[in-house]
């Protein structure tokens, strides 16, 4: 915050509103956000917090296909749970909307529009899978298949949740329709996209030179994207469900969900900001962040800014992007399909009142850089040792001594000594440490500092003992309980981001009619002969049976998880025989040798390269993804064993026609199949 903005628009990731929010998505986006929020809020800076439902897309229509429902009872569904348990939790948006708004669909169709009439996309006619038993085209999350990168199957086709790559459904070995389960079909269709390579130079200079200070996971993927050469993106899909494309003649076309989506977060001020929405997207004076998870980053920093440039009209450009790593559950990585989660409503249920518990918790455990792990214990470690015996207990034994020997009126300073002075200069020194942290989005980091001033009151307490003064020294008591509620007011001011239930009930027992950041660091915030209300527990001990529950509760779906994770670990060594195969199945496929005539690097990919192959019958082109292994120049010449009937495929726009037999070793390394000495080419092998 280095420089001085006149206004700060916060977004957080607009949730899929096909399904619930679990303790990932809190971790990694939504409780950072809050605490960044509430704490400028408490600078007094003019601040808006925008966010909604993500409401469209192919994730949702799935989930109504599964649940035999429609795209809009789905989302009408999830869109109250999601909103109702932000709100539970504190979590404090300026507006809380969904993309199925009216103001977003014409936000959405406006903005296409502008850049459709500005000329800012190409059209291109492709050839997209198609389900002819559905008579529907597949958008990539209804298609699955073979990962062509780690082998793994049920690889969706825009991505592989196994190993974490980017796909696009034409790389797919064995395509099959999420559908219908056939095998789909290629056909001719039309999209728009937006051309990214044109925006590679300005994101070059404005990501990789002017923002050298964004989290280093932030910055590295982008350099990753920017260095592996950006392409046209589509932003439009063949799908009933979404903001139709304003343009003549595309029925049965949709903007894309992530074409749509982030324009939400305008579409969202606008709603809430109806005659000034332009200055907190348009004047250089705002400052626009986007917190959201690591999944999202090519977007945010990427796509997005790509839209807002070719927009042009002056849009301001995201300042920061603090995006987190993934949160894992007792070791597992959260799956909301098979149920490892903790769901916020449910927690919310569960846990009555112990809204800040799992704030704090989910805060000091943040995967601010690596992906983390929640665990139960330490939940319940984490509130007992740490609330109810540090700042509990402190906050408690300041109130309660003071009801006891000064009938709840704040004694008066009367007789100083050093430790009161060295404890109270602690209270500037923290507060510089908390303001540090949260202003380079370390929130960890903050929440620890902001701990530390409860463990300076506890240690304050137990090294001077009061209740042993009170028979002798009564203006020593007086002057270490004004001490110690001066700490107490600092807590309700040093918590309100992160705790904002326990501070607001904090402030009540004090009676602090108002809390202000400026007064952080005062030791002076109540005034002598100021009353106070009676002592009430901040935080209660979580017992060993809550928590023995929730583990009941994820050891019944444990089996399942582990199976999953044993696959992976013997995949990893060595992959599973598949299922069995008819002779008559074996004998379709025509394996033959070949010889490579030329080859060549696929530009913009570091995998692919395209070879031109004499097959005896033909020659013709094949990528295949063994530039990692072989340098073209070791290509050419080689005789080789290729798939010589596989269906044609593109592949980066290039027909591949085969696919060439190549080995793989555990270990990952690839080499070529060749017949042990040189036969002529078009030789069949079976
Ligand atoms: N709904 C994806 C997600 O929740 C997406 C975020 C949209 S932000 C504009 O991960
Ligand atoms: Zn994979």
């Amino acid at each position: 915050m280095e420089k001085s903005y006149k206004r700060h628009l916060i977004t957080a990731a607009l949730p899929y509103a096909n399904g619930a929010v679990h303790i990932g998505h809190l971790a990694g986006v939504y409780i950072p956000a809050d605490i960044y929020v509430r704490y400028l809020r408490m600078r007094n800076r003019d601040v808006k917090f925008i966010c909604g439902s993500d409401e469209h897309g192919v994730p949702i229509t799935i989930k109504a296909k599964q649940q035999n429902s429609t795209p809009q009872e789905v989302v009408d569904k999830f869109h109250l749970i999601i909103k109702d348990s932000f709100e539970r939790l504190g979590i404090s948006f300026d507006i809380y909307s969904r993309t199925s708004s009216e103001t977003h669909h014409k936000t959405a169709s406006s903005f296409f529009r502008k850049l459709y009439e500005d000329g800012k996309f190409i059209e291109k006619e492709s050839e997209q899978y198609f389900d002819e038993e559905a008579n529907h085209f597949l958008a990539d999350r209804y298609i699955t298949g073979t990962c062509p990168k780690c082998g793994a199957e049920n690889a969706y086709g825009d991505q592989c949740e196994k190993c974490g790559s980017t796909l696009s459904p034409n790389e797919l070995i064995n395509p099959k329709s999420a559908l219908s389960g056939s095998t789909p079909v290629l056909k001719k269709t039309s999209h728009w996209y937006l051309p990214l390579d044109k925006y590679e130079p300005w994101l070059r200079e404005w990501i990789l030179e002017e923002h050298k200070e964004w989290k280093v996971n932030v910055y590295g993927q982008c350099k990753s994207w920017l260095d592996g050469g950006l392409q046209p993106r589509a932003v439009s899909r063949d799908l009933d469900w979404g903001v139709p494309v304003p343009v003549e003649g595309a029925d049965g076309k949709v903007l894309y969900v992530w074409f749509d989506a982030p324009i939400g977060y305008i579409s969202n001020t606008i709603e809430l900001l109806p005659d000034e929405w332009e200055k907190w997207w348009k004047d250089k004076e705002t400052r626009l962040l986007h917190f959201i998870g690591k999944d999202n980053i090519v977007f945010h920093c990427i796509v997005f800014p790509s839209m807002l440039k070719a927009y042009g009209e002056g849009f301001i450009l995201p300042d920061n992007v603090p995006a987190n790593e993934f949160l894992n559950l007792e070791g597992n990585k959260i799956s909301t399909s098979r149920n490892w989660a903790v769901w916020l409503h449910e927690y919310l249920d569960e846990f009555p009142g112990k809204e800040d518990v799992l704030r704090y918790v989910l805060c000091a455990n943040a995967p601010e850089t690596k992906d983390n792990d929640f665990t139960w214990k330490d939940f319940q470690t984490r509130n007992n040792s740490e609330l109810v015996a540090i700042l509990g207990n402190f906050v408690n034994r300041a109130v309660v001594l003071t009801h006891k020997y000064f009938s709840g009126e704040v004694p008066s300073h009367l007789k100083s000594e050093l430790i009161d002075e060295d404890t109270l200069a602690q209270i500037p020194v923290l507060k510089k440490n908390i303001e540090d942290s949260l202003e380079n989005f370390r929130f960890r980091e903050a929440l620890k500092e902001a701990m530390n001033l409860a463990r300076l009151g506890n240690k304050y307490l137990a090294d001077t003992e009061p209740w042993k003064l009170a028979k002798t020294d009564m203006e020593r008591v007086a002057t270490i309980l004004n001490t110690s509620l001066q700490i107490c007011a600092n807590l309700a001011v040093a918590f309100e981001p992160f705790l904002p239930h326990t501070t607001q009930k904090l402030a009540y027992m004090l009676n602090m009619k108002s809390r202000n950041w400026d007064d952080f660091g005062s030791d002076s915030i109540l005034r002598p002969g100021h009353k106070i209300n009676d002592a009430r527990l901040l935080f209660e001990k979580i017992e060993d049976e809550a928590i023995t529950l929730q583990l009941a509760k994820l050891e019944a779906i444990r089996p399942k998880v582990i199976d999953e994770a044993n696959e992976v670990a013997i995949e990893d060594k060595l992959s599973p025989l598949k299922d069995e195969c008819t002779f008559d199945e074996f004998m379709k496929m025509d394996i033959r040798t070949a010889t490579v005539l030329e080859a060549e690097r696929v530009p913009k990919t570091d995998k692919l390269l395209k070879l031109l192959i004499n097959t005896g019958l033909d020659t013709r082109t094949i990528v295949s993804g063994i530039a990692e292994y072989y340098t073209p120049e070791e290509m050419i010449g080689k005789q080789i064993c290729i798939l010589a009937n596989l269906a044609p495929r593109k592949i980066k726009g290039i027909e591949s026609k085969g696919m060439i037999l190549m080995a793989k070793e555990e270990s990952g390394k690839m080499r070529i199949v060749s017949p042990e000495e040189k036969l002529s080419n078009g030789s069949c092998i079976n």
